[in-house]
């Protein structure tokens, strides 16, 4: 059996930056919007992979009118409490530990040759994951950013694993928060390592601010480094906003799952509206209009090239 697992945890405050402004005035308003994304994270890895298990993953009650159309769709909503895994409370990312908390519950309802994949709720999937589970039954698969050494974030993940653990150098891979999957063992040692490392981060005073991505790239690591295969064929984070930052690999040696971070309260709200009045979901090219992808033309005429072309065509 696969298991899909999409999370989303209710905080004191809204920090999210990308839920700033855009007429989200109130925590039960991003709720809403976080539910309608998770909703289209499941039901659209439902679509393309109807055997999986489907689990929303939430500590608070979740409206009527939102579960009734999760229900209708196969996605079931489990409730779990958030405490086991918390980071500091004032730390702006803090909510995303939830996810630790939503693995562990979901561990407890697999068998030993299950499957598990958990996604962050601002993601799609375009495609059966056959392949996906196929190497997630033999090896834990995790998502390594592209981001270089000093780049901010990493920084910060380095600085706080030295500290922590005093070790010879401070590189390390930084994986991103909204891709795990693995087989039953190998996801129960990793949330141990990460436990480890959480109980760890909570009796140093002076860490920068930590969440799951410091977590997890320190877990690894420190605990399972060599175990660990790139989930890069299968997802990418597409930066759909000013920071223009895309690919057309939603078409061409397609990925499977887009991870769509500008999109929370934009493109993913047109997918859910579209969802809920069709029942499925729009064709690849269309989705991608939605979300703000690129074009996939391949433009042969720019005017840096078009004198080679015609020298090109000359010299036949
Ligand atoms: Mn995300």
């Amino acid at each position: 059996m696969n298991y899909i697992v999409t999370q989303v945890a209710r905080p004191e405050e809204n920090t999210v930056p990308q839920m700033q402004g855009n007429g989200i005035t109130t925590v039960d308003k991003a709720m809403d919007v976080y539910l309608k994304n998770a909703i289209v994270s499941l039901a659209s890895a439902k679509q393309y992979n109807p055997n999986a298990v489907c689990i929303l993953s939430c500590n608070f009650d979740v409206p009527g009118y939102l579960r009734t159309i999760a229900e209708r769709t196969g996605i079931q909503i489990h409730t779990v409490p958030f405490r086991k895994y918390e980071s500091k409370e004032e730390f702006r990312w803090a909510i995303t530990q939830y996810k630790f908390n939503a693995i562990e519950h979901v561990l407890e309802l697999m068998d030993k040759e299950d499957c598990m994949l958990v996604l962050d709720s601002d993601t799609m999937c375009t495609k059966k994951l056959d392949e996906l589970f196929s190497e997630a039954a033999n090896s834990l698969i995790l998502y390594p950013t592209a981001h270089s050494y000093s780049q901010e974030k990493r920084a910060e993940i380095r600085y706080n694993y030295q500290i922590m653990y005093h070790a010879d150098n401070d590189n390390l891979v930084h994986y991103g928060g909204e891709f795990f999957a693995g087989n039953k063992n190998q996801m129960q040692e990793l949330l141990n390592a990460c436990l480890c490392v959480i109980q760890c981060a909570r009796e140093i005073e002076d860490l920068k601010p930590w969440d799951d991505e410091h977590i997890l790239s320190i877990a690894v690591e420190k605990f399972l480094k060599g175990y660990v295969y790139p989930a890069n064929a299968y997802i990418f984070r597409y930066w759909t906003n000013q920071f223009y930052l895309v690919s057309t690999n939603y078409y061409y040696d397609p990925v499977c799952i887009w991870h769509l971070p500008a999109e929370k309260n934009f493109g993913m709200l047109v997918l859910y509206d579209y969802f809920v009045k069709h029942g499925y979901f729009p064709n690849v090219k269309k989705s991608a209009k939605i979300v703000g992808f690129p074009s996939i033309q391949y433009k042969a005429w720019n005017p840096y090239r078009w004198k080679m072309r015609i020298k090109n065509k000359l010299m036949k």
